[in-house]
This record gives structure tokens, C-alpha cells and sequence, in this order.
């Protein structure tokens, strides 16, 4: 399968970065630039193709693009950020999401990122968390529920979004750390738990069967493996550091779709 990854380049200014769960670190912008490009060409290694969303220097937060649209293949979902440093960035997005995906927004007194909405077939859960309220999660019901999908809620404590918690590996599988989502959510799939000694190993990028995945969490990894789940291991330190994980920094868009922009 072919896709499109819209990304952002790596804010200067990301050192000012929202922090919910994790004190602040001094992030080294180089190195984060570098990381960023690693995951860039692990994307490409996996046959997406890469877009660039247009620089916002001034927004701390602006390469953590997932948090910025749910996109399925029928249709895209801008979101109203649940931090308020963070709204600016969606405007850039609704114009590139424009031109592949019809569009509805999330607006007041609603709240949602996107790091929240974890799909799964087409089930959408999305977690209940720092980020998204309760009318975050019904309008984009009201929104995906018009092309056949169901919306199921997930409260996540302890982390910052559902999908810092729990991320899809395969079909039907989940890589989750229990201590953050209950497993209850997620009615009739499997599981891989992270190793306890790292909680923030649940954040897997699934692309055409294969996973990225932060280096740094290399017994996690082991038991991806060892379930015969291919993995594509980056660096993500500093990142991490902004409370980021790979998913965080892309927005896939299945090529199937994609490549059929509107109105081109
Ligand atoms: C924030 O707090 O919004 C950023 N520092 C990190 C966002 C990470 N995004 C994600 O997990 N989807």
C-alpha cells in the first residue's frame, strides 16, 4: 500500500512545548531535527509518500501534526486542540487536507486531539484525557458516524492521550500499557502488553503491517517480535521529551484516496 504522510519540520520554539505528565528536559533542537528526519525516511522505507506542511516556527508544538485532524479514507475531522497554545496549528492542515479528504471541524465548546482517536476497523476509540472532552468525542461521533463508523469512549489516566496508552500492531491487536487504559475498552481484540519498565512503549505507528517504533524501547520491541510483528525501530529521545511518540508526527492518509486530491 502506498500513503501519504503530511508532516511538519521541528519547531525552534519546541523547547517551550506544552508538558502535562513529564518535567521539563532541556531538548537539544539539533538532534531532534535529526531524529525527525530518521522517522522521515523509516516513513519512506515503507512506501509513503512524504508532504510537507508549511513551517510554523512560532508554534511550539506544530510537528505533533496528528494532533491536528482525524483522518479516515472517506473523510477528515480538523480538531479544536485541546491546549489552547496549539489551535493555530489546524489551520495550515485544513488546506493541505482540503485537497484529498472532504472536511468537517471540531468547534466550542468542544475539544479533541487527534492523538486521542485510535481506529480500529471501523471502530473509533477515542480516549476521554487532558486533551478531549466529552463533546469532543460526540461531535466527532455525530461526524464519522455519517460514513459507517462508531465511536466508542476510552478514559486514559496517567498519560497524556489514548494512543500514548494503546496503539494498533496488527490486525486486531493491540500494544497497550493496562496501567493507563483499561482493556475492557476494546471488546473482542488482542493484546501486547509493554514491559512494565516501559510505560511509554505503546505508541506504534502501524503502516501496512509493519510498526515504528521508539529505539529506546527495546523490550517492548522483543515482544513485537516475538509475536511476528515487523518493526522499524527510530530514535525519539528528544521528542519524547515534548511528550511526542511516532504517531504523533505524521498524518497518514491511505494513497488509495489520497491520490484522488479533490478537485484535481
Ligand atoms: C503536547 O503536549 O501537546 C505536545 N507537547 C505533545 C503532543 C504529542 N502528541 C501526541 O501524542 N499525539
Amino acid at each position: 500500500m502506498n500513503a501519504l504522510a503530511l508532516v511538519r519540520e521541528v519547531s525552534p520554539s519546541i523547547v517551550r512545548c506544552e508538558l502535562t505528565h513529564l518535567a521539563r528536559e532541556p531538548i537539544d533542537y539539533q538532534l531532534a531535527r535529526d531524529q525527525h528526519a530518521a522517522y522521515i525516511r523509516a516513513l519512506e522505507s515503507l512506501d509513503c509518500r512524504i508532504e510537507f506542511l508549511p513551517p510554523e516556527p512560532e508554534l511550539p508544538d506544530a510537528v505533533f501534526v496528528e494532533d491536528t485532524a482525524v483522518v479516515l479514507d472517506e473523510v477528515a475531522v480538523i480538531t479544536r486542540p485541546g491546549a489552547e497554545s496549539r489551535r493555530g496549528e489546524t489551520d495550515s492542515v485544513t488546506t493541505a487536507l482540503a485537497r484529498y479528504r472532504p472536511l468537517h471541524s471540531i468547534v466550542p465548546p468542544a475539544r479533541l486531539d487527534g492523538g486521542d482517536a485510535l481506529r480500529v476497523g471501523q471502530i473509533l476509540y477515542v480516549g476521554l484525557s487532558p486533551r478531549t472532552n466529552i463533546a469532543g468525542i460526540e461531535q466527532l461521533a455525530r461526524f464519522v458516524e455519517l460514513y459507517g463508523y462508531q465511536v466508542h469512549a476510552a478514559p486514559v489516566s496517567g498519560c497524556l492521550h489514548l494512543k500514548s496508552a494503546v496503539t494498533a500492531v496488527a490486525d486486531h491487536t493491540l500494544l497497550i500499557n493496562p496501567a493507563w487504559v483499561s482493556p475492557r475498552a476494546f471488546a473482542g481484540l488482542k493484546f501486547i502488553e509493554v514491559d512494565p519498565s516501559e510505560p511509554f512503549g505503546a505508541n506504534a505507528l502501524l503502516i501496512d503491517g509493519q510498526v515504528i517504533h521508539a529505539a529506546e524501547y527495546s523490550r517492548t520491541r522483543g515482544r513485537l517480535r516475538a509475536a511476528g510483528i515487523p518493526v522499524h525501530p527510530v530514535e525519539a529521545s528528544e521528542l519524547a521529551k515534548a511528550e511526542g511518540g511516532v504517531t504523533c508526527c505524521s498524518l497518514i492518509l491511505a494513497d488509495s484516496k489520497a491520490s484522488r486530491a479533490r478537485g484535481r
